[in-house]
């Protein structure tokens, strides 16, 4: 069991203190905080290397570069998006003036059901803001499809998809846009942070002048952009944290593995299938209890906190029954059945590198 006897849901990977206190001093030499430093720019080289995409910003953290994406695009009326997300996908549209209009997920994989996007579309629409949920991909084929009839943009949210692959492709080279979050607790991060991922430099660029306040030069604004930079420190992290990423991602596919082994046939449990082709990072592992099941989500949830575990219901509840959007039109109960069932099921088990066998074990007792 962990030090503080609590097994959490998720915990940071933290390197060698040593190591990181050798790029600290090199900060503490140069003097150079923020702003496009060394480690900055070393740290967008090797993300583009690591990820194998073409361009990246970085960001303070996710849900800047969000606002930011949407910024970047021009991105105005209403916006079609999923309800079974972090809060921050939903905050980001309302920051710019955006209507969300909620579509329904598909069960298989908790993402935006392609299918039912056509029927949401009004002459106001602009794009489609959907997220790789647990990092598992959307049917990028398909919403790139309806985007092209229709004219749209799309942006993802790939703040669980760091790393993730389609047929050795990465995930982030789809859509307009891609948004990474490197929050504490995502399997790569940089205490807080995040990036958005493009494919051409003239994007790039854009980007890049929006987060440093529309500085295109010294004395010329060219956008009213935000500060949204990602300092010295956070990259230093960044910078350390990619030597490490491949060892955590197989230490989390491992745990992955024996949950799935001895929940597979558990009655009343219902996890995702992996699809073929893909690429995980392994840093979810959400599982959905139904009426079969000997307890309700609710009761194995009480369960786990009495025992220290601290599994959590992402996501529960919906971003759509959050008071700020539950009354919009697209968020009325019973619009979204799959959504309103899924987010009554599920529960994220713990899944981090330093969890151990024993730790997993207990979760597996209590199941
Ligand atoms: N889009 C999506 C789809 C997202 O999931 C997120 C973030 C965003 C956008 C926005 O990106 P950022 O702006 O955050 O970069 C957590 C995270 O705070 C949030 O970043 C994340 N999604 C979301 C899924 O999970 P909470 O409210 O669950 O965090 P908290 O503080 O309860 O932490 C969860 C567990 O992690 C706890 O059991 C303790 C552990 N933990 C947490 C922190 C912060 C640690 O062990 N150490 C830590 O430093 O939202």
């Amino acid at each position: 069991m962990q030090n503080n006897s609590k097994i959490l849901v998720t915990q940071p990977f933290l390197p060698p203190l040593e190591e990181f206190n050798e790029y600290l001093k090199q900060i503490w030499e140069s003097k150079w905080l923020t702003n496009n430093g060394q480690f900055h720019q070393e740290l967008e080289k090797a993300l583009c290397d690591y990820l194998g995409v073409k361009y990246i910003s970085l960001f303070a953290n996710g849900t800047l570069a969000l606002i930011t994406a949407l910024q970047t695009l021009k991105i105005t009326g209403e916006v079609i998006t999923t309800p079974y997300s972090f809060v921050a996908t939903t905050h980001a549209l309302w920051w710019n003036n955006i209507k969300p209009v909620f579509v329904d997920i598909d069960p298989l994989t908790c993402n935006i059901d392609p299918e039912k996007i056509e029927a949401a579309i009004t002459p106001k629409t602009t794009a489609i803001l959907a997220v790789h949920v647990y990092g598992n991909p959307c049917n990028i084929h398909r919403i790139q499809e309806i985007a092209n009839t229709y004219g749209l943009k799309v942006i993802y949210d790939a703040a669980h998809a760091f790393g993730v692959k389609i047929n050795g492709q990465s995930v982030l080279n789809f859509g307009d846009l891609s948004v990474l979050s490197f929050h504490a607790t995502k399997i790569y991060h940089t205490f807080e942070g995040g990036a958005i991922v493009c494919h051409d430099e003239i994007t790039k660029q854009r980007i890049d002048f929006l987060k440093n306040f529309g500085f295109a030069n010294e004395t010329t604004v060219v956008a009213p952009g935000i500060n949204a930079k990602m300092n010295e420190v956070q990259a230093a992290m960044g910078l350390l944290q990619l030597k490490y990423i491949d060892d955590n991602i197989e230490k989390c596919k491992q745990i992955v593995e024996l949950y799935r082994k001895k929940l597979k046939k558990v009655v009343g449990i219902r996890l995702l299938d992996e699809m073929p082709g893909t690429g995980y990072n392994y840093s979810y592992f959400p599982i959905f209890i139904n009426e079969e099941y000997c307890k309700t989500r609710d009761e194995l949830y009480e369960q786990f906190r009495k025992n220290n575990i601290f599994a959590r219901r992402y996501f529960y509840p919906l971003i759509s029954q959050f008071p700020t959007y539950r009354g919009l039109d697209s968020a009325k109960s019973g619009k979204m059945p799959v959504s309103e069932k899924i987010t009554r099921e599920v529960i994220c088990l713990p899944v981090y590198s330093s969890l151990n066998n024993s730790d997993v074990n207990m979760v597996l007792k209590i199941i």
